[in-house]
């Protein structure tokens, strides 16, 4: 079965998805999510101009030699965009090799582990009160766990936290500004600091201490900052603490991790291995927060899976609205076949990107499933892609409330 034709698909149902779609010589139609939020078009360029035409008349079935091909092919290896790209040829392979099978790709990955994936919520809220109704918004929709975000006082804008909810209204949240120029938001660690740990002894006065709670610090914090909001926040224990500090700086998480036992979560910007070799083997952190999207696709994030299993390590998805719905379902083939499987994150995608990706996985009890269907069990209406076209849209630039750059 061979790769006859290589389409990349760019489209903006309320936000920016670039997938890529693969066809076999017997007509089996593969699907990738290829999308990098703020990046895209890098992205969809990376596969049209570099990729596909090493890819007709390659034999569909050889999805690792086609990985390692990608990879080590040509010559300047990984960084999100090239990985991304690898991504989607990747999940497209399994998505045909799924379908001519007859099987779900969770099958060819080894079978079920468990019964569903434990998925997460995002909630938020400008103030302690608002931030109960949103949390109790996904309890009653079923949700488990619960990832808090709240307004900091002294700050306007903060990662994660959009307009308050009513009740029965669900989270909506798209940082990426649909502007040509990225937006600027104002940061104050020490405001933050001091703040989070009240929202914690609030939530857990009022919802009780055993539901798992999550915390997404996203960047900001220098390794010592991290390890006073660790050792502040061990009090309400925790699930995981997020992205405490830019995690590129390996060693730092040695400093976070001899100060506090709040289970740390760290790597949805990374793109390999090599990103995690120390977090692993030196076990600074509990989770991997990788998607298969952006660490190459189900065979990439499978590697590491399979590394970090060996250091009791598990995962813990990335899986906001900025991973399309093929990106999502990727994941959660890997999240029922693993056996070191940690928790899933679930930002549900809105009712416009449903029509352009209709899918077939199911969310039921706080569980999500990848479903039955051949496959990765997500198809592509292109029709209703074409309908919306790409728009530029920049993740925000952040400073410190002196004018510094700073993480976002
Ligand atoms: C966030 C992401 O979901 C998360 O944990 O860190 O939503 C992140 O802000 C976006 O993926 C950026 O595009
Ligand atoms: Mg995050």
């Amino acid at each position: 079965m061979k790769i006859e034709a290589v389409d990349i698909v760019v489209t903006s149902p309320g936000r920016n998805f670039v997938t890529l779609k693969l066809t076999t010589t017997d007509g089996v139609v593969g699907l990738g999510d290829a999308t990098l939020n703020g990046r895209e078009l890098a992205v969809a360029s990376y596969l049209r101009d570099h990729v596909a035409p090493l890819l007709v008349g390659r034999e569909a079935d050889d999805i690792e030699d086609t990985w390692q091909y990608l990879y080590r092919g040509p010559y300047w290896r990984r960084g999100p965009v090239t990985m991304s790209a690898i991504a989607a040829v990747d999940m497209a392979l399994w998505d045909i090799k799924g379908k001519a099978a007859g099987m779900p790709v969770y099958q060819l990955l080894g079978g079920r582990s468990r019964r569903g994936a434990l998925a997460y919520a995002h909630t938020s809220g400008s103030t302690i009160e608002s931030l109960f109704t949103s949390i109790q918004n996904h309890l009653d929709e079923g949700f488990r766990a619960i990832r808090i975000q709240t307004g900091v006082p002294g700050l306007k804008k903060v990662y994660g936290v959009g307009a308050d909810q009513a009740k029965g209204q669900k989270y909506d949240y798209e940082p990426a500004g649909r502007t040509t120029i990225p937006v600027e938001e104002g940061w104050d660690t020490g405001y933050y600091l001091r703040h989070i740990p009240t929202v914690f002894e609030a939530v857990r006065a009022e919802f009780g201490p055993a539901m798992p709670l999550l915390h997404d610090a996203h960047h900001r914090l220098t390794p010592n900052q991290a390890a006073q909001l660790g050792r502040s926040l061990e009090p309400y224990d925790l699930f995981w603490l997020e992205d405490v500090t830019p995690g590129e700086n390996q060693e730092g998480l040695r400093r976070v991790r001899s100060q506090t036992t709040t289970p740390l979560a760290i790597g949805e910007v990374f793109n390999s291995v090599f990103d995690y070799q120390t977090l692993i083997t030196e076990q600074l952190i509990d989770y991997v927060r990788s998607s298969a999207t952006h660490t190459g696709g189900i065979t990439g994030l499978r590697k590491i899976m399979d590394f970090a299993a060996i250091y009791q390590i598990k995962s813990g998805f990335h899986g906001p609205t900025d991973v399309s719905p093929v990106g999502m379902a990727a994941n959660l083939h890997l999240d029922i076949a693993l056996h070191n499987f940690g928790i899933q994150e679930y930002m549900p995608h809105n009712a416009r990107t449903l029509e352009v990706f209709r899918t077939g996985y199911t969310f039921t009890d706080g569980l999500l499933d990848p479903g039955e269907t051949p496959g990765l069990g997500v198809e592509l209406d292109e029709e209703a892609a074409a309908a919306h076209p790409y728009t530029p849209a920049y993740l925000p630039v952040n400073r410190l409330l002196d004018g510094t750059v700073h993480d976002w």
